[in-house]
């Protein structure tokens, strides 16, 4: 009987699993293990023999179930271990969050220069995309049948509306709510139904610009301009030039262009080595114009200039096509990835 017992000690010592283990208990500790069956005997047994048999296997139980529970304990500890082992978290990483967005490029122009004029006492006035005839044209000196309709090819839509070919309906909108005197700014997306290639979208923004107010001169309009450009491309050195332009709702009309930034006049590529690039047109606006939003143009004179602003984004950051801008890529989009807060 102690040959038996001290073989199950040896066996619990060195079960391998907790398998092992177990099939040692239930060979010896279970109830119909060796011990139960010794138990089982003990009434055959003269009084003097079965009580030693009862301590005996009272001791024997007692080693072999504390034998047990050390290595069952073994067994569990090294389980935990392993498990904690295995699935430990990192509590130092920083969190995964929200990956927030970014602005894209011509939404920060735009805000930028709404800012700019803002601080110049300028209101920013929004219009709708879907425009009258009347103030898209009309109201613009532009009447049916004029040829400068041709300039702007047009998406019409049913009902004689159309999508807005420029941001200058906003101009009209604007002395008809306001009145004079007048500072506003209109950002805005356009649409021309025409072809598109490396430098012309069908959609694309553009930003108003009008004052209205007593004795404007083309002064103010180039001050005004200047200040504009010298803050977008961040610096004070900004040569400008007019040149006459013509747009119906301007007279005089010109055409503002900056010396070439890349090259300061000397002649590249990107100016097409004339040393000036074409940016904005602009103008006194057209007194007829002024007395169509019941203006009147004895009193009250102004300047207005129309931005495109998709191409001054292209000019601030180099890019050879505007078909980036509304493309979507996100490895072009990333490199405007800016903190931008307002
Ligand atoms: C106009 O749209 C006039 N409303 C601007 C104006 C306002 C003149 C106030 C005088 C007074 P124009 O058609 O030239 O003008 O367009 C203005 C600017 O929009 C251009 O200089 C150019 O930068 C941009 N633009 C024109 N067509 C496209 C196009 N298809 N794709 C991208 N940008 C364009």
């Amino acid at each position: 009987m102690q040959e038996l017992i001290e073989s199950a000690l040896a066996r619990i010592a060195a079960a391998h699993t907790i398998d092992e283990l177990e099939a040692v208990r239930v060979e010896v500790l279970g109830r119909k293990g060796v011990l139960a069956g010794l138990s089982r005997d003990m009434g055959k047994l003269a009084p003097v023999e079965r009580a030693e048999r009862g301590k005996f296997i009272n001791s024997a139980k007692q080693s072999l179930e504390s034998a047990y529970d050390g290595r069952k304990n073994e067994f569990e500890r090294a389980a935990l271990a392993g498990r904690l082992n295995r699935e430990w978290v990192d509590l130092t990483i920083p969190g995964a969050g929200p990956r927030p967005g970014a602005l894209h490029p011509v939404t920060q122009i735009q805000w930028e220069i709404e800012d700019l004029f803002r601080s110049m006492g300028f209101t920013v006035l929004d219009g709708p995309e879907v425009e009258t005839e009347f103030h898209n044209f009309d109201a613009l000196n532009i009447p049916p049948d004029h040829p400068a309709r041709d300039m702007q090819d047009t998406f019409w839509l049913e009902g004689g509306n159309l999508l807005r070919t420029h941001t200058s309906p906003v101009q009209v909108r604007g002395m008809e709510k306001l009145g004079p005197p007048l500072r506003m700014i209109a950002p805005g997306r356009v649409f021309r139904n025409e072809a598109v290639d490396a430098s012309h979208e069908h959609t694309f923004y553009q930003l108003e610009g009008m004052m209205i107010d007593r004795d404007v001169s083309v002064a103010h309009l180039t001050y005004f301009m200047k200040t504009l450009l010298a803050s977008i491309f961040r610096r004070e050195d900004v040569t400008v030039r007019l040149r006459p332009g013509f747009f119906p709702f301007v007279e005089p009309g010109f055409e503002l262009d900056i010396q070439c930034l890349i090259c300061g006049g000397s002649g590249c590529p990107v100016c097409k080595h004339s040393g000036w690039v074409e940016l904005l047109p602009c103008g006194l606006v057209n007194p007829h114009v002024l007395r169509m939003s019941g203006i009147d143009p004895a009193e009250w004179n102004g300047f207005a200039f129309g931005l495109g602003l998709t191409r001054l984004v292209m000019m601030r950051y180099a890019i050879d096509d505007i078909r980036w801008l509304q493309s979507g890529d996100l490895r072009f989009l990333n490199q405007f990835r800016t903190a931008v807060v307002r």
